[in-house]
């Protein structure tokens, strides 16, 4: 499954960009191409981690899309494991999120992307299952990408309804941490709650423990926000249709694309909440008061 060559002779190391639980990622320079790629070093010592790194590749490497993060190659070096992959230079929507704040035109635009990743996703039978801001990459020419298929799972005749509690707990649809059966939809609730996370900075409940949150989805249902009124109606309308408790009112990836986000598959309609092209550009101009890292323009 890995390529048995030696990595350091086609890549060149050039900076740390960001650790977690699985070990760190650097950026680095395809020797061959002078390409950047970003490669996620995985210690597989971990409880878990082994069967996580393989669902991982397995997943990327079948599914191959303008918006998902797309696998380049894999290594097996001692206990760790090199994941090389496209680099998106503007880091994770968590950061845009504490860096910058996102206009209506803004959040519309990275959810269309985000929306078009998912369909995709569920069109093959595939559940995401961590959809959050720190899952979410971005590029400074304005595409938007989902990574990190750790958690993910490919449906299949004999198990197309999962019951696995599986995701990071604020983000998890009431299905799941009922531990109900659960399909598709359950990303779609979790990307309702990187909505919240776009407006309001963090997700409902953030400062609740694990298990009190997981109580607070499967009693409170559709999270309140906290400034409903300055938001326009479509906008919470959008975020009603992706946070319904029951899954089946909820709305799919698709049809949240057709109906809800105009221009979607290129036509522009008078309906629907309308996004902008979404566009980054790297600040050029001189730090202000707490400067962004990525000036947003449409
Ligand atoms: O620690 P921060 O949030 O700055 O965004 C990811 C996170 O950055 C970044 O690596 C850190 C640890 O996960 N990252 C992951 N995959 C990436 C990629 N393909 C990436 N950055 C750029 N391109």
């Amino acid at each position: 499954m890995v390529n048995q060559e030696n990595p350091m002779m086609k890549y060149t190391e050039l900076e740390h960009i960001g650790s977690g639980g699985f070990g760190h990622v650097v950026r680095a320079l395809n020797n061959a191409t002078g390409g950047e790629v970003a490669i996620k070093k995985i210690n597989l010592q971990g409880l878990g981690r082994k069967e996580l790194t393989v669902n991982e590749i397995v997943i990327m490497k079948r599914y191959r899309s303008s918006s998902v993060v797309n696998y380049l190659d894999s290594y097996l070096l001692g206990e760790e494991l090199w994941l090389v992959m496209e680099y998106m230079d503007g880091g994770a929507l968590s950061d845009v999120i504490h860096k910058t704040c996102l206009s209506e035109d803004h959040i519309a635009a990275i959810s269309r992307e985000c929306l078009q990743g998912l369909d995709f996703l569920h069109s093959n039978d595939v559940i995401h299952r961590d959809v959050k801001s720190d899952n979410i990459l971005l590029r400074t020419d304005g595409s938007v990408k989902l990574t990190d298929f750790g958690l993910s799972t490919q449906l299949t005749p004999e198990q197309s309804r999962p019951c696995l509690v599986a995701g990071t707990p604020w983000w998890m649809a009431p299905e799941v941490v009922t531990g109900q059966p659960y399909g598709p939809k359950v990303d779609i609730w979790s990307f309702g709650i990187v909505g919240i996370e776009m407006l309001e900075k963090e997700p409902p409940y953030w400062d609740q423990s694990h298990t009190s949150a997981r109580r607070l989805i499967a009693t409170v249902g559709t999270p309140k926000l906290r400034q409903p009124k300055l938001l326009s109606a479509l906008l919470r309308d959008f975020l009603s249709c992706c946070l319904q408790t029951d899954e089946e009112q909820r709305w799919s990836a698709k049809e949240l694309l057709q109906v809800k986000c105009e221009g979607a598959a290129g036509e522009t309609g008078s309906e629907g909440w309308a996004p902008p092209p979404l566009k980054f550009k790297a600040s050029d101009e001189p730090p202000s008061s707490s400067p962004p890292l990525l000036v947003l323009f449409k």
